[in-house]
């Protein structure tokens, strides 16, 4: 059977990056079967062009899985494919915590021909024997311990994910415009894949706004070290034989959960050599530790997500996360700069102790620290979330089912001190002040002390950056932001250049690349 694992494009803008769940339920399929994976954001069909897709395709099963926010698209997508006789089956944490909406059960459409409830991995293939013989059932779960709690599955062993042969192309990172361009310039210019992985699931912390505690379980599962190495080096092949970029996001909630193992998992990656560029999400109570950070480093990690959510304290017990201390931001992000690692910290507004203002108050103090990339977003009640709980009891919810009219940056509960419409300006303000020209300008030159290449990868990251949330998609757009930011670019290049000229003039031994992007001193700077 020929099977099509399709993730909905998010409606606001391409991701920069595939999907863990789509390669790894190909990589878990029985053989005898053909998957597919296309991924909407990447690639954009109509309704109509998926569904041609799989009648040619004669595709016999279509599994669609979808956060919340767009499960509205998601649902619009199995309907056709489903009027058009092709069975459907969803799974990821929306189904999973409301299957009956998927089922038609509260009154309804019928969207899903099957759910799969929680984690898929170890219940898969009967799905897909189901359907071979037509014999669908409504709903998949994990089978159950003796407590009656899910079966979760022990990654180890972790399925083989052959990186080194999957077609990658559509997960391509360097716009179609400036591929040649780009390729001519040097080695693997014109290709840049970021590629998830996972090393452990589950987080204890129960933040309230989320999802992973009640979906992955409060304790951690984690792969073994040997496994996770190995799949670095296959990746490490993988760019040097085809001379493109690849860079790694660990996609676990919190991969120094705990922080002995993490420190192994490091000083093995250091010593196999497994040395790509990562990003990893990591909580800011960690990132004390100055060992855990040297490793950190030298181990590849350039970039890393901190929900830092709010910089008021009452915020913080108010969704359970005390334990990340604004105070501690500021020497956090100086500990990690002063290794060139840059942090993507992501802000929550609509909290219930924020207040008109409340965007300017947080961009001045984020403007105080060490320069990185700031993510703003509004507080959301996911279903089954304690929050959701506590919003409902309360009466605060304006549209209980939020997602089925999913409207970005428009919140579905009000907060406590201040309007819908307040949080949506307050957010707007953060994301302009934060990415304006002016202030890629200041970010590039708060670092002025770094190597070329660090300044030039904050300002790269951050032209991008802001296109994973807004559109940015188009030649023009491009071209505009391009020259909205010429006094940067343009001073990185001349400095480029410079180097370059001097370099081929008297060349002092080593590569070019390597004489212009100055090595990264040990002992940082
Ligand atoms: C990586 C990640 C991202 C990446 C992008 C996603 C990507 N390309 O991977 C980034 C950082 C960009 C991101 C952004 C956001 N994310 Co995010 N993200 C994650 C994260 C950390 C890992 C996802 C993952 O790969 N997990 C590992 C895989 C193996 O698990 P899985 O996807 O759940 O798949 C398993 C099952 O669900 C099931 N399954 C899944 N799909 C399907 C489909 C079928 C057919 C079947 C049978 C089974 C199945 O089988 C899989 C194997 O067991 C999760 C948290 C988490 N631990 O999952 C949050 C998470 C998915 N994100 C979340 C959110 C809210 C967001 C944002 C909206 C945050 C924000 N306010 O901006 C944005 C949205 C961005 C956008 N434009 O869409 C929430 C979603 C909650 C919800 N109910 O929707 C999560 C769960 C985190 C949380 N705090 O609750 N995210
Ligand atoms: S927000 Fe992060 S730390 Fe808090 S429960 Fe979710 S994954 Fe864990």
């Amino acid at each position: 059977m020929k099977i099509l694992l399709y993730n909905p494009d998010n409606g606001v803008t391409r991701n920069f990056m595939p999907h863990l769940w789509m390669f790894l339920l190909q990589a878990l399929t029985p053989e005898k079967h053909e998957v597919i994976l296309i991924d909407g954001n990447a690639k954009a069909m109509t309704r109509e062009e998926l569904v041609s897709f799989c009648k040619e395709e004669n595709i016999g099963l279509v599994g669609i899985g979808s956060m919340t926010r767009m499960v509205a698209r998601a649902y619009r997508v199995a309907d056709s494919l489903r009027e058009a006789g092709i069975k459907v089956v969803m799974g990821g944490p929306h189904v999973t915590e409301c299957a009956d909406e998927a089922l038609g059960r509260e009154g309804g459409p019928r969207h899903a021909d099957a759910v799969a409830l929680g984690e898929a991995d170890e219940y898969w293939a009967d799905i897909i024997e189901d359907a071979e013989n037509d014999e669908l059932k409504d709903i998949y779960q994990p089978q159950f311990d003796d407590k009656g709690n899910d079966k979760k599955p022990s990654l180890q062993p972790y399925p083989h994910i052959p990186w080194e042969t999957l077609d990658l192309d559509q997960f391509s990172l360097v716009p179609k415009m400036f591929r040649s361009t780009l390729a001519k310039l040097g080695k693997g210019w014109g290709k840049f894949f970021v590629v998830p992985i996972e090393t452990g699931r589950g987080c204890p912390y129960g933040c309230e706004f989320c999802t992973v505690t009640g979906f992955f379980g409060d304790s951690i599962r984690f792969r073994a070290n040997e496994d996770i190495v190995e799949e670095l080096l296959r990746l490490k092949a993988r760019a040097r034989r085809e001379k493109g970029q690849i860079a790694v996001f660990f996609i676990d909630d919190n991969l120094a959960i705990n922080k002995k193992r993490l420190k192994s998992l490091l000083k093995d990656m250091i010593a196999a050599g497994a040395i790509l560029p990562w990003v990893a999400q990591i909580s800011a109570n960690l990132l004390a530790d100055e060992e855990l950070v040297d490793l950190i480093a030298d181990a590849g990690g350039k970039w890393v997500f901190i929900g830092m959510e709010s910089i008021d304290p009452e915020n913080m017990a108010s969704v359970n996360k005390q334990f990340s201390k604004p105070a501690d931001y500021k020497g956090v992000l100086d500990r990690l700069a002063e290794r060139n690692i840059f942090a993507i910290t992501s802000f929550i507004f609509g909290m219930d102790n924020d207040t008109k203002g409340v965007a300017e108050r947080t961009v001045e103090q984020i403007e105080s620290w060490a320069p990185g990339l700031p993510v703003f977003g509004q507080l959301t009640p996911f279903p089954a979330t304690p929050l959701y709980t506590r919003l409902e009891k309360e009466g605060r919810l304006k549209r209980k089912k939020h997602w089925l009219d999913f409207a970005p940056f428009v919140m579905a509960h009000t907060p406590n001190k201040m309007t819908i419409k307040e949080a949506r300006t307050e957010t707007n303000y953060a994301w302009s002040r934060s990415y304006s020209p002016k202030r890629n300008l200041e970010a590039v030159e708060s670092i002025k002390e770094k190597p070329l290449q660090f300044r030039i990868s904050m300002l790269v990251s951050r032209l991008f950056f802001h296109g994973i949330y807004f559109p940015q998609m188009g030649r023009r757009a491009w071209l505009k932001l391009l020259s909205q930011n010429r006094k940067p670019i343009s001073g990185l290049l001349k400095e480029g250049l410079s180097k370059w000229r001097k370099v081929r003039k008297g060349d002092s031994g080593g590569s070019v690349s390597e004489q212009v992007f100055d090595k990264p001193k040990k002992g940082y700077s």
